[in-house]
């Protein structure tokens, strides 16, 4: 369906700049749609096009995918008549036209900046802040996602929990999905999906892994991971579908999928390597123990991240199991110990990581359980709008 049979004025429109990698439109292609479902009218606009139609089915400016209205972010930047709410994602900021458009709109849109997802503790107190324009009859919020009350929540699209449950109370989905994937794992293998940036150290794992007592199914998407263990196994390249048996560690690489196919990969595995932060926040929602790769940032910030995470999520495990977790979450991190050591390696991880997976197995339902009692993104952002907005 083309923008010309939607509404002249969408209620929200999401602003995203693809830096790199596809966390920025990954999340914003997320809350869009999910936003969308709940009858409301959604403009999506992004410069890095290509990302996009990565992700959601090949579309062209304009056009309107899942309820969005898909919209190139060009320079000089359209004519467009400003949304009720006004997303800019990640800082990106708003294009200066647009700003003056909204400032001269009456009543004026609300405006937010979505921020980074962070288990800091001081994004609770900065969720909501305020930040007049200079300039404009304008005010910016800014809003946090976040693991607690107080913070946005984290997109929970409805029926996603009730989805994942059945899928996973149901053998033969699962079944049925390595089926249509081209794998067929051991009876008693560990299912592992691996979706990350890169280590140095991986060959030491996959080594670990060939000569370990337990099957272990190795399914990777295409893209950088694929090419790294193509390489950490000598082979120049290996394609989806494509695959290798060492030891007891079977290979699959896997198509690129899109984000409600990814979702099934996490719901069928028992271990899952994500990154970023979409990802990283699904795996959560997996209820299956993860291992998350931050997404490394200057002067190593990441690493306040990381450990913020790590504190919130093991709090309430048994010491030894939180201490397997952390190690092994550093290490694939390549992160030190202690300031200026070196970082230990994963292969040298594992073993305590794997014996302490039981327990892990368990936590992350629980860990997911919690997360339902947060608000969901939709549902915090209605809050800057109830006026306008009802979601
Ligand atoms: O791609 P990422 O590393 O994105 C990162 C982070 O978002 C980071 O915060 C940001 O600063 C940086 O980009 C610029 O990882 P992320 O966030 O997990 O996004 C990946 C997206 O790809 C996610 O929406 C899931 C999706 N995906 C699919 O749709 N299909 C697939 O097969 C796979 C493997 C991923």
């Amino acid at each position: 369906m083309l923008a010309t049979d939607r509404p002249a004025v969408p209620d929200c429109e999401i602003f995203c700049r693809v830096v790199d990698n596809l966390g920025d439109i990954g999340v914003c292609w997320r809350l869009a749609r999910d936003l969308a479902t709940r009858g409301l009218g959604v403009r999506l606009w992004v410069d890095g096009w290509a990302t996009l139609v990565g992700l959601c089915p090949p579309a062209a400016d304009g056009a309107c995918v899942a309820g969005v209205e898909l919209r190139r972010w060009t320079e000089p930047f359209p004519d467009a008549v400003p949304a009720r709410l006004v997303i800019e994602a990640f800082a990106c900021d708003v294009p200066p036209r647009h700003l003056e458009a909204m400032a001269a709109r009456e009543p004026k849109p609300a405006w937010l900046n979505l921020e980074y997802l962070s288990a800091e503790d001081w994004v609770a107190g900065c969720h909501g802040m305020a930040s007049p324009h200079p300039r404009l009859p304008l005010t910016k919020r800014f809003f946090f996602p976040g693991f607690v009350p107080g913070t946005g929540g984290l997109v929970q699209e409805s029926g996603l929990v009730d989805a994942r449950r059945a899928f996973q109370a149901d053998p033969a989905a699962r079944a049925a999905l390595f089926a249509a994937l081209g794998v067929a794992p051991a009876p008693d293998a560990l299912v592992v999906s691996l979706f990350a940036y890169g280590h140095g150290q991986l060959a030491g794992l996959l080594d670990a892994w060939a000569a370990g007592p337990r099957p272990v199914c190795l399914l990777v998407p295409e893209g950088r991971m694929a090419d790294a263990l193509a390489t950490a196994c000598g082979r120049s390249a290996l394609a989806p579908g494509e695959g290798l048996q060492r030891g007891a560690l079977d290979i699959r690489v896997l198509p690129f999928t899109d984000q409600d196919g990814y979702d099934r990969l996490l719901w069928a595995c028992d271990l899952n390597f994500v990154r970023g932060e979409d990802s990283f926040v699904r795996a959560q929602w997996a209820a299956r123990a993860l291992v998350w790769q931050i997404y490394r940032q200057q002067e190593d910030a990441h690493h306040v991240k990381l450990d913020a995470f790590m504190a919130r999520y093991t709090a309430g495990l048994d010491a030894d199991v939180a201490a397997a977790l952390r190690r092994f979450w550093r290490a694939w991190n390549e992160v030190a110990e202690t300031e200026g050591g070196a970082p230990e390696t994963p292969a040298a991880c594992w073993p305590a990581f794997a014996a302490a997976l039981p327990r892990l197995a368990a936590h992350a339902r629980e860990w997911s359980a919690e997360l339902e009692a947060l608000p969901d993104l939709a549902q915090a952002l209605a809050k800057f709008l109830e006026p306008a907005v009802k979601c």
